[in-house]
């Protein structure tokens, strides 16, 4: 049975070897990612059933990307393919203005053209938890339609809804239209997971318990609100608490771990969890996930997560 579903786009990704504009890049490394597969390959690695809905292009990207996802033991089964659309495409750029600067190519992309039609009520339905993000919605009207009837299967059917924001304001032409899509989805999700700095572009506010406060008005059960290498605050109705994060001395690629944090966190929740402890192991797999290059290649295995923080000695030789 598959524990957890997600639904969104993966895109190539041409990770630059060197920083710098890429104007005057020459050499990539090509990857992939996508926040829902990663947040899918970060929980199946973490050791639970999962099952990633979308639509690539019939091309070799996406066959390379359907190929990676489902090696990483990630359930591709309702995956589609279209030849009249290509599989979205992305470049990073490095460099010391920004760290990472995120050049798309996805505009009418295979997965921008996702619709309610596309989804099988009995695979949502088995699940426990549907996790969403803020990306799809932007990608297109459809795609926004598709994660409405989403949540809908999942309420209908006792899924819990987890909800990053992921906000990218490259994707939304109209900021106004942004909020009030984030707040509708506040507003029907059971988890919300969003950054400070989206808790400021939303309501104005850089006090995370401030912000866990306004969207635990809106309706959740539980707000976990990211405060990078400083941990998160986890908050429900009962109460709020800091949790502290890991330090990492060497943070190599920040993309794809705030993906890693959620797929912690709904990990930890799966195996029965306390809210703080759940919020340990997602800052655990979020700080782990910065010290690799790539979206999704840096995302740790249970064991390797009980050495990170110390709980288990490693064997090398
Ligand atoms: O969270 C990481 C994602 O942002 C990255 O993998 C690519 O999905 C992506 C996006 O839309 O930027």
């Amino acid at each position: 049975m598959i524990e957890v579903v997600t639904l969104g786009e993966t895109m190539i990704v041409m990770n630059p070897k060197e920083t710098g504009s890429l104007k005057y890049i020459y050499d990539y490394r090509k990857q992939l990612g996508g926040a829902e597969s990663n947040f899918a390959i970060g929980v199946a690695r973490l050791g639970h059933q999962t099952g990633w809905i979308s639509k690539l292009g019939a091309d070799p990207h996406g066959e390379y990307i359907n190929s990676f996802i489902r090696g990483e033991g990630v359930d591709t089964s309702q995956v589609k393919f279209t030849s009249k659309a290509m599989t979205g495409l992305y470049f990073k750029e490095r460099s010391v203005l920004h760290e990472v600067k995120a050049y798309y190519y996805r505009h009418i992309s295979a997965a921008s053209q996702m619709s309610p039609a596309d989804l099988s009520e009995d695979y949502i339905a088995q699940a426990k938890y549907l996790h969403l993000t803020g990306i799809t919605p932007a990608l297109s009207d459809s795609c926004h339609q598709t994660i409405l009837r989403a949540i809908e299967i999942a309420k209908e059917n006792d899924v819990k809804v987890s909800f990053d924001p992921n906000l990218r304001l490259k994707l939304w032409d109209d900021k106004e239209r942004m909020k009030e899509i984030m707040l509708e989805l506040f507003k029907s999700s059971d988890i919300v997971l969003p950054g400070v700095e989206e808790g400021e572009i939303l309501f104005g506010l850089d006090d995370p318990r401030e912000i866990a406060q306004e969207i635990l008005s809106l309706g959740a059960e539980i707000v976990v609100v990211k405060l990078g290498p400083a941990g998160a605050l986890v908050a429900d109705r009962d109460g709020m608490e800091v949790v502290a994060g890991y330090p990492v001395e060497q943070v190599v690629d920040t993309v794809g771990a705030g993906d890693g944090f959620a797929a912690g966190f709904i990990a930890g929740l799966l195996k029965g969890d306390s809210l703080v402890d759940a919020t340990k192991l997602a800052n655990a797999v979020g700080a782990y996930a910065v010290t690799v290059l790539g979206d999704v290649e840096g995302l740790p295995t249970m064991e390797e997560i009980e050495v990170f923080t110390g709980l288990k000695e490693g064997i090398n030789r």
